[in-house]
């Protein structure tokens, strides 16, 4: 029985990808880091089945990681963990360096201090965001990278350290190229989920409106339980290589905000321009989105289209098993049931809900 390492388990990508591992038969470790509260929602229902153990750590401290490597002795690690939000890289930047950049090298040594090297395969979660001001539109594994964020730049420090310790000490250690990668476990502040909880929200009467920031922005949105798939393949592979992860298709934020209140009932029509847009109920006349500076970033990432050539041909991964229009539906799908069901006395919920829609929670 092959064993896993997963960091990050408890977020969106971590839970999918032990639920995969577990149905191909491995023994999977998911790190958590301390907490004050014990809610792990998005991997509540795998606590308890046999092979899926629970073990603390965390990307800032390596005699934590140092140990539970040298404990587990995995054969593949994929470190998934990160302080993942782009605009709230903007507010702690020292932080985000501190996990998204030095977590990577701390992950990498101690594999090295356990003696690891030879055996143990490493899975690095890059991003999309590396191409930032896109030099080259759709990207691929050649294009040159422009990060345009904290985030971006300590992402960026993953990556060649991933390559360095590759052809330094012969590690099997890729990354993968990820672009956005959606689905009903997203997090709630990231656009595409803010916007299928707020057109159930509105639909249901239970918010009044919608505030945005760029609408125009381009992503090659997939679905993330397909691209754990890929994570995986990446460490099958016969060589250790790094891969761009994309569906190949681009949509604008206004395009899925528009999709996503249609599947919740509601037609939108855009008027205005820039920070006048509004999307307006076309059966009220409501105005039920606009645009807010909240939402603007220092520097902002506009264009990004992945092209997944390499992948297909050399892993055999279907970049479109799940189209853009089905990934919308299943999230909004998800989200009308979930709401439906929100009591009115559930008041962290409410209160996030109300604080996303002035602005206060990014
Ligand atoms: P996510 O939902 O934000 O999950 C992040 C995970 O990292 C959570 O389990 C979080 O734990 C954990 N974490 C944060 N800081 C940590 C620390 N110091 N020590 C240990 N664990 C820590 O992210 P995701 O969307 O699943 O993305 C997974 C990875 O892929 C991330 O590295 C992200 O940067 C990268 N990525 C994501 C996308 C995408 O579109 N989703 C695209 C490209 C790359 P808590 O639950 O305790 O907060
Ligand atoms: O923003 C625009 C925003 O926060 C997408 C992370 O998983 O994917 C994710 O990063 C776009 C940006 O994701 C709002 O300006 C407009 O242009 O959903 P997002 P992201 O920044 O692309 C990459 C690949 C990762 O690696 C990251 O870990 O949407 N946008 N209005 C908005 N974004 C947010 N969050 N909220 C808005 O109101």
């Amino acid at each position: 029985m092959k064993r896993a390492l997963i960091t990050g388990v408890t977020g969106q990508d971590g839970s999918y990808l032990a639920e995969f591992l577990l149905e191909k038969d491995y023994e999977v470790y998911g790190m958590i880091r301390r907490s004050s509260v014990d809610f792990r929602e998005r991997i509540a229902h795998l606590e308890g089945v046999s092979h899926f153990h629970l073990k603390f750590g965390d990307l800032g401290d390596s005699i934590s990681l140092v140990k539970l490597i040298g404990e587990i002795k995995p054969d593949e690690i994929y470190n998934l963990a990160a302080q993942s939000h782009v605009q709230v890289s903007f507010d702690v930047p020292e932080y985000t360096a501190d996990v998204v950049a030095t977590g990577v090298l701390r992950i990498l040594e101690a594999v090295r201090v356990c003696g690891l090297e030879k055996t143990c395969r490493i899975y690095q979660a890059s991003t999309s965001e590396l191409y930032g001001k896109v030099e080259e539109v759709p990207q691929k594994e050649t294009t040159p990278f422009h990060p345009y964020s904290p985030y971006a730049v300590a992402k960026q420090y993953g990556y060649w350290i991933v390559k360095e310790y590759r052809e330094a000490y012969n590690m099997f250690c890729c990354s993968g190229i990820l672009f956005n990668h959606e689905s009903e476990r997203r997090g709630e502040t990231f656009v595409t989920r803010k916007i299928t909880l707020a057109a159930a929200r509105i639909a249901q009467g239970k918010q009044d409106k919608l505030y945005l920031g760029n609408l125009s922005s381009l992503r090659d949105w997939g679905y993330a339980k397909d691209y754990v798939e890929c994570m995986w393949l990446i460490l099958q592979n016969n060589k250790p290589q790094d891969f761009v992860i994309a569906t190949g298709v681009q949509h604008s934020v206004r395009e899925f905000a528009t999709l996503a209140f249609h599947y919740a009932g509601i037609e939108i029509e855009w008027q205005g321009k820039g920070m006048d847009e509004k999307g307006i109920d076309t059966s009220t006349g409501k105005v039920l989105i606009e645009v807010s500076p909240d939402f603007y970033r220092p520097t902002d990432v506009v264009n990004l289209w992945g092209d997944p050539s390499k992948a297909k041909t050399e892993l055999g991964w279907n970049p479109t098993k799940t189209s853009f229009e089905e990934l919308v539906k299943i999230m909004v799908d998800h989200d009308m049931e979930k709401v439906a069901v929100e009591k009115a006395e559930d008041h962290i919920k409410l209160n996030l809900a109300e604080y996303l829609e002035k602005g206060i929670v990014r």
